[in-house]
């Protein structure tokens, strides 16, 4: 049995380590296939530990040179093996280990670990690659003090970095060879150390902290990229100011950098005072990069930097604990971003990635709680759960103390945790603290995986004037957790009036029961129990009810409300996200009725109401980038959520374009006003006014083109031509891709060969055409698999093509199993050299178990297939299993 595997990691077995290491210096000298890692590691027991244990330090794919124990070598006493060093009777005192180590970086395929990305060494540690530089107590609670001395070729890597400080540097006499000495004063465990080789160029700056000290900023790019970092740069410098004005946080040492690399398997990695990044991350130009990638850039470029003070100086004392780490990270982006450019449309947009992401892996067999209590491959627990959904939880959080209890509970968690490994529990008892709340039945929300549902009933009673709501959650069964308890949901409320007017929760209504007097004067509803049932009265008028403002919980809410209602709701609520959510509603309404019965004929009264209600909200004027969100239907994916089983995406997908060609049509005097007003000849700036009038703009085309093909067309592709950013050139192709047109091809192919040179422009490129909805993509895809342009071996590309067509609702459900076969083709290629990008393209099949019988069979056949294979990494084994469990 599965469950007896002795692989399975548990959170109740953990136990603090036997041997601490105060200190940590390494030697590495560079080598193409040669590189020599010298460690000494100063060892004591630890007091919490237990005595007299072997030492157990990890390693991976190491070999072993030589070890010494204070000085002397040891010939015996230790054995070694392919993931391990075991020294059988340690010193029961400080001691000093010495081991020596080969690797070779050319052949790092995983990128796990020291890896060559072009000409570059670079390393990546997160979650357990130290172990594959050195043997270590490779885990988050041991804490040390790292001295890195680097070695190499002159010419080949003049540039030498490491976490902390540079101390030293010079030359390696009567040879061609140099060095580099970094020290980190800030104890940090081995997943934050990071080394950098090569010859690179580097845009520089300077940034003065609060308390006025210099701190030295570079970011490395491959030489002639340096222009491209000048936005990266940017974010970086407010993103270290906000943490300053917001949260009172300064950096620490004095310098920062970062560099940017083409070859990474995520997105970036905060390793201590040198993130290293996937070059997307860093790179733009207004001819190169899209507003969506000038976002992505800000965003990640915070993320990593404010993981210095909520990671790095207090990180996770074990894996298990990764949303202290990352959700509190992600809510922190989030914050930044939301102050730099516009709160509502953040929350819209963090929702919708909240969506498509996480509630659809709690739809499926891969679902777990935001801290899973078992593991067997932490590198998969990277997920939209642990990150999107435990920020969710840290917001909550704040609304339910409120914004001053929150303020004080995380001054005292840095106060209180600095410099030390963390656990969930000591972060909520920070928060305990400042607001006097017993915090233990939220904590269920980090163990208790799946979305809950909250329905809301209402009815409104003429006579007595009163309104009362009939509240209760649910929870559904997820793998392992067939029963639920309720939670602590917060639910940000209002009453709208029939006019539209907003009626005071305090002032109109004088009585009511279950809800305490404090709640309602926050707007507030607390739903800790399966059911609630809450009466307003004296309530004049019909009112409708504006529900889980601002997305208050994670949670999906389920509303018996009218067309009528959600007509008003989408005109009318001062609450951008309740105004966006109605229509969103009322849109999944259409679409899943369209999917289920394709046959039955069309809700043309619904459609018409439907669409009347978008051309008022587009009428009224307002954000151009809150109308782009209004205007964009739910994906393929959140309607297939929706309908929950028996599910077929052809019908989805027929669904969704009639619905779009519908809404281009009924607002086609406005969309094409708003296509010619919002044209712009200004020079192109990233911030978010002109990317929101671009988005907005670049909406109406795609629904113009979805109305009338014949008249969409000629825009497009004069867009195509004149565009002066890559926003609007990729947003005209993206359009003319949807069509099945000589056109398509023509831009297709001068697109290609007028960027043909530049591997992220191509990487839009391949995706596009990935993505493309139409029968012929799996051969187009396999086609583009043999040009020069694709590599297996760089995970952007595989996710560009691949991945893109992994995403492809359509056609990776193709009814044949073609889509199936491809993918897990590609999985089984992938996983002997990178199962880190093998394992992204495999949880495509999450949602297998929902589709219709047919596809069902199909994808469960190609699992099994996968699952057979006797020699499957541990990663992918792991999700394999997991899926069809
Ligand atoms: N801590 C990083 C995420 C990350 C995790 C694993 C990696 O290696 C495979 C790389 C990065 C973050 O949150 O940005
Ligand atoms: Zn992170």
């Amino acid at each position: 049995m599965r469950t007896e595997d002795p692989q399975i990691i548990r959170l109740v077995d953990y136990r603090p380590p036997d041997f601490l290491i105060d200190r940590m210096s390494l030697d590495i000298k560079l080598d193409l296939k040669k590189t020599r890692a010298i460690s000494r590691l100063s060892l004591r027991p630890n007091p919490a530990g237990r005595a007299d244990v072997p030492l157990v330090l990890d390693g991976d794919e190491l070999v072993l040179l030589g070890v010494k124990l204070d000085g002397e070598p040891l010939q015996e006493c230790y054995s070694v093996t392919a993931d391990g060093f075991t020294l059988a009777a340690p010193p029961r005192r400080n001691f000093e280990l010495e081991i020596e180590t080969e690797l070779d970086p050319s052949a790092n395929t995983k990128l796990m670990g020291l890896y060559r990305s072009g000409s570059a060494y670079c390393t990546q540690c997160e979650a357990e690659g130290f172990r594959r530089i050195t043997y270590f107590l490779d885990r988050p609670d041991v804490l040390s003090i790292y001295t890195t001395r680097i070695e190499a070729d002159r010419a080949e890597a003049p540039i030498l970095l490491s976490n902390g400080n540079l101390v030293e540097r010079g030359d390696v006499p009567q040879s061609n060879r140099h060095y580099a000495v970094w020290h980190d004063p800030f104890p940090k465990p081995c997943y934050l150390f990071a080394l950098v080789g090569g010859d690179l160029g580097s845009l520089r700056d300077t940034f003065t902290t609060m308390s006025g000290r210099k701190v030295d900023l570079a970011i490395y790019v491959e030489h002639g990229n340096e222009r491209r970092a000048a936005y990266a740069m940017d974010a970086l410098k407010r993103a270290m100011r906000w943490d300053e004005t917001a949260y009172k946080r300064e950096y620490d040492l004095d310098v920062f950098n970062i560099v940017a690399v083409s070859d990474f398997n995520m997105g970036a990695m905060e390793n201590k005072g040198l993130n290293i990044f996937n070059d997307r991350y860093v790179l733009a130009l207004p001819e190169t990069a899209t507003d969506a990638d000038y976002a992505g850039i800000e965003r990640v470029i915070a993320h990593e930097y404010l993981h210095n003070w909520t990671g790095n100086r207090i990180t996770c004392r074990d894996w298990f604990q990764l949303c202290l780490k990352e959700g509190l990270t992600v809510f922190r982006d989030q914050e930044f971003t939301s102050d730099q450019r516009s709160r509502a449309l953040q929350r819209i947009a963090d929702v919708r990635t909240l969506r498509a992401q996480q509630f659809s892996e709690d739809a499926g067999p891969l679902a777990h709680s935001v801290r899973p209590d078992t593991y067997r491959e932490i590198n998969n627990f990277y997920t939209a759960t642990v990150y999107e959904k435990g920020a969710e939880l840290v917001r909550m959080l704040k609304v339910l103390i409120g914004d001053d209890a929150f303020s004080r509970g995380i001054q005292l968690y840095f106060e209180r945790c600095d410099g030390t490994a963390a656990t969930v529990e000591d972060f909520l008892a920070c928060f305990e603290a400042s607001s006097g709340r017993d915090l233990q039945h939220f904590a269920l929300w980090y163990e208790q995986a799946g979305t809950p549902s909250v329905t809301i009933a209402a009815s409104y009673d003429q006579d007595a004037k009163t309104l009362s709501l009939e509240l209760s959650q649910e929870t559904p069964p997820t793998p392992g957790q067939p029963d639920k308890k309720p939670l602590v949901i917060p639910l940000a409320i209002g009453l709208i009036g029939e006019s539209g007017t907003e009626l005071p929760l305090k002032a109109e209504i004088d009585a009511f029961d279950g809800a305490s007097a404090a709640e309602l004067k926050r707007g507030l509803i607390e739903l800790t129990s399966a059911r609630r049932h809450i009466v307003f009265r004296d309530l004049g008028e019909r009112v409708v009810i504006s529900a889980l403002r601002g997305f208050s919980a994670p949670v999906q809410l389920v509303q018996s409300a009218s067309d009528e209602d959600l007509s008003l709701q989408c005109a009318f609520d001062p609450d951008p996200c309740v105004r966006w959510q109605a229509a969103q509603t009322y849109a999944t309404r259409l679409l899943v009725a369209a999917a289920r019965a394709p046959a039955s004929g069309r809700n043309h009264s619904g459609i018409a109401s439907f669409t009347e209600a978008l051309r008022k909200a587009v009428s009224a004027g307002g954000d151009p980038a809150f109308t782009a969100q209004l205007l964009t239907l739910p994906s393929e994916t959140d309607i297939a959520r929706e309908i929950g089983d028996n599910v077929d995406p052809d019908a989805i997908y027929d669904g969704r374009q009639r619905l779009r060609a519908d809404v281009g049509r009924a607002l086609s005097t406005e969309l094409l006003r708003l296509y010619r007003d919002l044209a712009s000849d200004a020079p192109y700036s990233p911030d978010a006014a002109s990317a929101g009038r671009r988005a907005l703009r670049n909406t109406a085309l795609d629904l113009l083109t979805s109305a009338d093909e014949a008249a969409g067309t000629p825009l497009a592709r004069a867009q195509f031509d004149t565009a002066s950013n890559m926003t609007d050139r990729i947003a005209a192709l993206t359009v003319l891709c949807l069509t099945e047109s000589a056109a398509r091809e023509d831009a297709l192919e001068e697109f290609y060969k007028r960027y043909a040179g530049d591997a992220l422009i191509i990487d839009k490129w391949l995706s596009l055409q990935a993505t493309m909805p139409h029968p012929g993509t799996l051969d187009r895809v396999r086609g583009l698999m043999r040009t020069e342009q694709f590599s297996m071996a760089n995970p952007n590309r595989v996710r560009a093509l691949i991945g893109g067509f992994a995403a492809n609702q359509r056609q990776f459900n193709a009814p044949d199993g073609s889509g199936y076969d491809f993918i897990g083709e590609c999985v089984l290629l992938l996983d002997p050299k990178n199962p880190h990008v093998a394992v992204r393209l495999l949880s495509a099949f999450r949602t297998w178990r929902m589709m219709e019988p047919r596809r069902c069979r199909l994808a469960e056949a190609m699992l099994r297939r996968i699952q057979g294979v006797a020699s499957l990494s541990p990663d992918v084994r792991d999700i394999v299993d997991r899926s069809l469990a």
